[in-house]
Formats: C-alpha cells, sequence, structure tokens
C-alpha cells in the first residue's frame, strides 16, 4: 500500500468510503493531470484530519478524467495533496444502475418521502437488476479496495463509509476481512421512521438494515434520525432488539450504537472566502441591486426537498397581505443546478421560473421587481449574499441537517432572523432562536417573513447572537474528530476484551474475497442471512 504511513504503527490508519472522492482529474494535454480539489464540508475536514492521522480515501470514479488517472496508478492508493485516494472503476452501466436507478430515485427519496404514491416508484425487472448488479456489485467493489488494502496492515483500522450509496459495505467488509476494523457509516440524509421504508421490498430493505448493522456504530445528524434507525430495524428484523434504549440495536453477535453528531461548517475556511476580494466585488454589485430595500434571501441546491415553490407561495402571500411592504422588500433565491439530466429536476426549475415570473407580473412596478432568481454555482456569491439578508428563508421539507442556515447565521452582518424549517436537521440546534415554521404551512411562513421584518433591533441581535454560538459551539473538525474519538474508544476495549479470544464467525477470508484483485464485477453472494 503506498500509503504516507508504516503497514505497522499503534496510530489507526482511517479510512473514508464515499461515492464521491475528494478531487476531479483533469488530464493535461502536455501530460499529468490538473488536480481540483472539492469545496465540500467533508473534503475540508478530512483535509484538516489528514495532518493528524493517517488518511485513506476510497471512492468511485466518476467522470473520464479520474478513471484516467485511475488507470495511470495502476489502481494503487496514491497520495494527492495531503490525502491517500484510492479510486475504484466500476463499469459505466452498474454504477449508472447503482446511483441513477438505486441510490438516487429510491432510496433518497424514500428518505426524504418524497413521493407521489399513486404513481411513483414502481420497482420494476429493471430495478431488481439495478439493485443485483448495480448497487449490490458497487457496494462489493468498495469493500474489495478497502480489504485489499488492510490486507497487510497491522495497526487498528477504522473506516468511515459516508451516506446512502454504500449502506452494503460494512456486512461485505466483515464477509471479507477476518479482524477487528472498526466500521463507522455517517448519513447525511435524513433516516424516516419505518413507516416510509415499507416502500421497499422485504428483501432490500433487510439487506441494507442487515448491512448497516454490521457496523460499530452508525452516524446520524439528529437524535430523531438514530431513533427512527432503531425503531425501523425493530420493526423489520424480528432478531434486533433495542430492549428499551433508543440509540442502541443488539442484532446477532454484535450491539450497535446508533448516535448523533450533527454536522457542521468549517467556520475558519468561510470566513477566509468573506474576506477575499472576489466575494466583497459580488456583495458590492448586490448592495446596488438591493438599494435600500430589505432582502429575504435563500440559498439552495435546486432540489424539490428545498421547497423552494413553497417558499414563493410564502413570500406572494406576504406581499399580498402587507401591501405596505411592496417596493421595500425583495426575495433573491440563490439556487445551484442539481441533477438537470433527470426530468423532474428540470421540471421543477421550470416551475421556480414562472412562479417567481408570475410573482413579479403581478406585483413589480417599474423601479421594483420582487423576486430575483439568480441560477449558478458560485459559493462566493452565496457568502456575498449571506452576509447581506434581513430575512434568511430555509424551510425544506425534508434536510439532513441544512448547511446553509449554519453559514448564514456565521457570516451574516445584519441579525437577520432566520425562518427555519421543523423538518431541517439543523432545526434540533437553531429552534430556540430561529423562527420556526412547518414547511408545508405557507400562511404561516407568509407571518414568519412579516414578524422578522418587524421584529425588534435588540431580539434580532439575542435571537442572532443566541444562533452564533451554537454555530460557533462546534465545526466540521470537531464533527469528525469526536467520530474518530468513539472509534478509538471503541477499539480499545474491544482489544482488551478480545484478550479472551471467542471463536471466530463464519467468514470469508480476505484472500479469497479478493483473489482476483480490485477489477470483480461478478454479483456478490452475501452470506445466508438467518432473517
Ligand atoms: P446538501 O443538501 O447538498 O447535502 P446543504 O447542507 O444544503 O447540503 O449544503 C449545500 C452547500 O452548497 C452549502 O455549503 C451551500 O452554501 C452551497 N450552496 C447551496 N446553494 C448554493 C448556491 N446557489 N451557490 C453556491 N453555493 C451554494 C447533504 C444533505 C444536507 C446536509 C449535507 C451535509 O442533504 O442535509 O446538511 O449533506 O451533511
Amino acid at each position: 500500500m503506498q500509503i504516507n504511513a508504516p503497514k505497522k504503527s499503534d496510530r489507526p490508519l482511517i479510512i473514508i468510503a464515499s461515492n464521491r472522492g475528494p478531487f476531479k482529474f483533469k488530464p493535461r494535454k502536455s501530460g499529468g493531470f490538473d488536480v481540483e480539489r472539492g469545496t465540500g464540508g467533508l473534503v475540508t475536514a478530512l483535509s484538516a484530519l489528514a495532518q493528524k492521522h493517517d488518511v485513506l480515501w476510497v471512492a468511485s470514479a466518476i467522470g473520464k478524467g479520474d478513471y484516467q488517472w485511475a488507470k495511470a496508478q495502476g489502481g494503487q492508493p496514491t497520495i494527492i495533496e495531503d490525502i491517500t485516494l484510492s479510486l475504484i472503476t466500476p463499469d459505466k452501466k452498474r454504477y449508472n444502475q447503482y446511483y441513477n436507478d438505486i441510490a438516487n430515485p429510491l432510496l433518497w427519496f424514500i428518505q426524504h418521502q418524497l413521493w407521489n404514491i399513486p404513481r411513483t416508484p414502481s420497482i420494476t425487472a429493471e430495478t431488481w437488476q439495478a439493485w443485483e448488479e448495480g448497487y449490490k456489485v458497487i457496494n462489493w467493489r468498495f469493500a474489495e479496495a478497502i480489504a485489499a488494502t488492510i490486507k497487510d496492515v497491522d495497526r487498528p483500522v477504522f473506516v468511515f463509509p459516508q451516506d446512502y450509496h454504500l449502506y452494503l459495505l460494512p456486512d461485505y467488509l466483515r464477509q471479507m476481512v477476518d479482524k477487528p476494523v472498526q466500521i463507522q457509516p455517517f448519513l447525511h440524509i435524513p433516516w424516516p421512521g419505518p413507516d416510509a421504508w415499507r416502500i421497499l421490498p422485504e428483501a432490500m430493505r433487510e439487506e441494507i438494515l442487515n448491512g448497516l448493522l454490521q457496523s460499530d456504530r452508525i452516524g446520524f445528524q439528529t437524535t430523531k434520525d438514530a431513533f427512527n434507525f432503531v425503531q425501523t430495524c425493530r420493526f423489520y428484523l424480528s432478531n434486533a432488539h433495542s430492549k428499551g434504549r433508543r440509540n442502541k440495536i443488539d442484532y446477532r453477535d454484535r450491539t450497535v450504537e446508533a448516535k448523533t453528531y450533527p454536522i457542521s461548517i468549517d467556520i475558519q475556511k468561510v470566513e477566509e472566502l468573506v474576506k477575499e476580494p472576489q466575494t466583497q466585488l459580488l456583495k458590492s454589485q448586490l448592495l446596488s441591486l438591493l438599494a435600500d430595500r430589505k432582502l429575504i434571501l435563500r440559498v439552495d441546491r435546486v432540489e424539490p426537498s428545498k421547497n423552494i415553490l413553497r417558499g414563493l407561495e410564502a413570500f406572494e402571500i406576504f406581499l399580498e397581505d402587507h401591501s405596505e411592504y411592496r417596493g421595500r422588500v425583495m426575495m433573491v433565491a440563490l439556487l445551484v443546478p442539481s441533477r438537470m439530466e433527470v426530468d423532474e429536476y428540470q421540471d421543477y426549475l421550470r416551475e421556480i421560473m414562472a412562479q417567481a415570473g408570475m410573482i413579479n407580473a403581478r406585483y413589480s412596478d417599474p423601479f421594483w421587481e420582487p423576486v430575483r432568481v439568480i441560477v449558478g454555482d458560485n459559493y462566493h456569491r452565496a457568502l456575498a449574499a449571506m452576509q447581506l439578508y434581513d430575512v434568511l428563508l430555509v424551510n425544506p421539507l425534508a434536510d439532513g441537517m441544512n448547511l446553509v442556515a449554519k453559514e448564514g447565521v456565521l457570516v451574516n452582518q445584519k441579525d437577520g432572523p432566520l425562518i427555519l424549517s421543523e423538518h431541517a436537521g439543523v432545526f434540533y440546534e437553531f429552534h430556540q432562536h430561529a423562527l420556526n415554521v412547518s414547511p408545508f404551512d405557507v400562511y404561516g411562513t407568509a407571518n414568519a417573513i412579516f414578524n422578522a421584518l418587524e421584529m425588534a433591533p435588540a431580539e434580532r441581535r439575542k435571537r442572532a447572537e443566541g444562533l452564533l454560538a451554537q454555530v460557533k459551539e462546534a465545526d466540521v473538525r470537531d464533527w469528525f474528530a469526536t467520530q474518530v474519538q468513539d472509534a478509538l474508544t471503541s477499539f480499545t476495549s474491544q482489544s482488551s476484551r478480545a484478550s479472551t479470544p471467542s471463536t471466530p464467525s463464519a467468514r470469508q477470508s480476505a484472500a479469497s474475497a479478493t483473489s482476483d484483485g480490485m477489477s470483480s464485477e461478478k454479483t456478490p453472494t452475501p452470506t445466508a442471512r438467518s432473517g
């Protein structure tokens, strides 16, 4: 293993597994590759962590450049900047089945409960095929890549699979590796209660739950998600027991903890970006657009779960009910296009533009346009606008956390109140200081807009300070460091218990599971389940 660390050590080797990796590769005409570093919270958290730990990141090649880079490395983990990276290179058809047939349209929708039940979803022969040949195979490939890497490693290994793409990975990895690896997935999106999971056929549901329950501990954004997971396991798995606990499941020979690690932002990075000239320039452009009007801001991916249409509807009700505010406020929606290859997402953007157009047609005057929708991915502009808002609207139907709320609170310079959906994960940290709404209640949201604009300066200040204190309490480094610490504590106590050896369970050895290297495309045959 080409990792910047010894194979034998007391220091843990930390393995992150995620669908998307921290870098994007583009081949240069002159040879070699341009490396673009991702900007997401996880990448940043890890960059900080990589300075303290030995980190291997296993991800899937996504674009053509990634495949070429992986080939150029001969499939071997390679150090890029401070992270050792290993890319699996799945067959495109299988990747498409895993990502575009199962992970996004099925699992993500179940977990956000965004169904139009009389019509969708239909689980067809193609879905079953995608499950068997796509989702299971790609999870198996991830497990193989990790197993091959840690085969000769004689040190503690902690594996952190990320999100709904890799639910089967813990089980597959346990089948391949017969050493005490700590496996600790983290789920970025909500985990709904048992009812939502009835949409999945029993076999898929059980494989997912069984897959996750081969972990040592599962990380969730909120205690509600963790509790829902415990309930789902109890409801659907006859041999899963919580014994009255809300955060632990006994399943077969292990006790699995469902623990809350609310994700946060990289405070230092955001504060640096705010100071950059590009952000300052965009801020002055926005100031001239606004003139002396109040800014009601939203910043989202174009995503039905973000509830952008109801946000516009609420703004329209507000304008209708409070004519005194016409000409004095502006709603700016900064929207990043997302999954534009999917028809429903294209339609959603079209509906947003049409609804904004209708509001403008109805209320604008020669000097005032009530709504401005700006479509594009510009983080500097988002941070510029967040400094200026008088009201921030975060009204998702379902959201694991919602980092926009945390970023806004950190950088806003106007003590702007936050209107917050009770279905965003961040609600559990912010509800004492936010104006809380049901995302379905457009009338209540319109009133919240009015109340936010009318709020006395002292109360605005008090709420803004309360929110800021919450954000400053923990940044994204703490989020990851706590997970590593928990893995370390479990590892240490398991190692001391293991001084009395027990009979190892019948598992395939790493050698047999990976005998055909990292290029197998076979359908995995997980061990038989007792149900
Ligand atoms: P997302 O839903 O993508 O992912 P979210 O928390 O909404 O994550 O954060 C999106 C990020 O993109 C923020 O940093 C935001 O500033 C940025 N962004 C959004 N719109 C933008 C725009 N128009 N221009 C520029 N930047 C923009 C998932 C879950 C979330 C969870 C995160 C992290 O769905 O609930 O918070 O992971 O765990």
